[in-house]
């Protein structure tokens, strides 16, 4: 009921019950739809937090805006659906920052491995200047960035042997995110990487394409990769953040009031799903362990070895990310822990 045409005949038919003022809300209400696709199940946090921001932005608009919710890749990988987006032919998705550094390289400054030491400094950082500063840098690829959602601290798992030194990189055929930083930090580990896309995973480890991959614990468990996966170590090599990107071309049709609703849902919605993976994480790491799958920590002293092993490699990549960038960041990494 609330979608029926509320005002009809605005325009300049004017009726005694027109209100003289506010002309263009008397309009026919349009219905705008946006299409909202993901490359995790909808078991997953992120689909939880997206499913929140449906609820408020329809809520909110009174039905104005509907927003349809697709999960596990149904619209495509995190690529393609970016690519959808600056087409104009899908609205929403929520890549890992690893994927928008295809488009604006500024955003690798996050494939740092051993960038952040903890949740906290990430929220700073994020949350600070040089994280919005990036997601300004969006709007030059037809994009818009509502925030920073959390994929988190990325874990290795595999099946052929429990890793808790660099030494047991050796030769493992990992899968990486479609990301240049990260395959060149798999191969300074030792490691032997294959960059694929997330959609293609599941069945490149049960069919032994690849021996493991790296992600956070609630995506090991939340898509059963250990199914198909026998050891996890705690590497927390990588923070992945989510953008959570809007298709630029539909974003600028919106009217200013849906815009604001639009992007305070995507930020609430964002703390929301960044709390349920915080309070969930342990217990998704116990849930691996009782379905059968060795547990490894990574001591201070071994987790020193890999950051020193990919010291070259950010070296290399810094000019290619923009010095200011990655010295930004950097200096807001210290300052968030002082
Ligand atoms: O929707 C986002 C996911 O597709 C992505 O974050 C999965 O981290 C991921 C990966 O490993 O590709």
């Amino acid at each position: 009921l609330a979608l029926g045409i509320v005002g009809c005949g605005g325009g300049d038919t004017t009726t005694p019950d027109t209100p003289q003022t506010g002309g263009d809300t008397a309009a026919p209400t349009e219905v705008k739809t946006m299409r909202a696709g993901i490359g995790l199940n909808d078991q997953h946090p992120q689909y939880k937090g997206l499913v929140k921001f449906k609820e408020l932005v329809e809520e909110q608009t009174n039905g104005a805006i509907i927003v349809e919710t697709y999960h596990s890749g149904q619209l495509g990988d995190d690529r393609t659906m970016t690519e959808a987006l600056q087409l104009g032919s899908q609205e929403i998705t929520i890549p890992s920052t690893a994927v928008i550094a295809n488009f604006i390289p500024e955003f690798s400054v996050f494939d740092i491995p051993f960038l952040f030491p903890n949740e906290e400094v990430a929220d700073a950082v994020l949350g600070g200047e040089v994280g919005e500063d990036l997601l300004e840098r969006l709007a030059d690829q037809r994009l818009v960035g509502l925030g920073y959602w959390e994929n988190g601290f990325r874990d290795l798992t595999n099946s052929v042997r429990p890793v808790a030194t660099i030494d047991d990189f050796k030769g493992l055929k990992i899968r990486t995110m479609e990301n240049q930083l990260h395959l060149e930090a798999f191969r300074a580990l030792g490691a032997n990487p294959t960059p694929m896309a997330f959609t293609e995973l599941f069945a490149a480890m049960q069919q032994g394409t690849v021996d493991g991959q790296e992600n956070p614990y609630a995506t090991i468990y939340l898509q059963k990769f250990f199914e198909v996966q026998d050891h996890v170590s705690d590497t927390h090599h990588i923070y992945s953040p989510w953008v959570f990107l809007v298709s630029k071309a539909f974003f600028d049709g919106l009217t200013p009031e849906q815009q604001e609703i639009v992007t305070n849902a995507a930020y609430e919605a964002g703390a929301y799903q960044r709390n349920m993976n915080r309070e969930t994480a342990a217990e998704y790491l116990a849930n691996l362990q009782a379905e059968g799958m060795t547990f490894t920590e990574i001591t201070p002293e071994a987790r020193q070895e890999m950051v020193d092993a990919v010291k070259p490699v950010i070296d290399r990549f810094a000019d290619q990310i923009g010095r200011d960038v990655v010295d930004a960041v950097f200096q807001a990494v210290a300052e968030a822990q002082q």
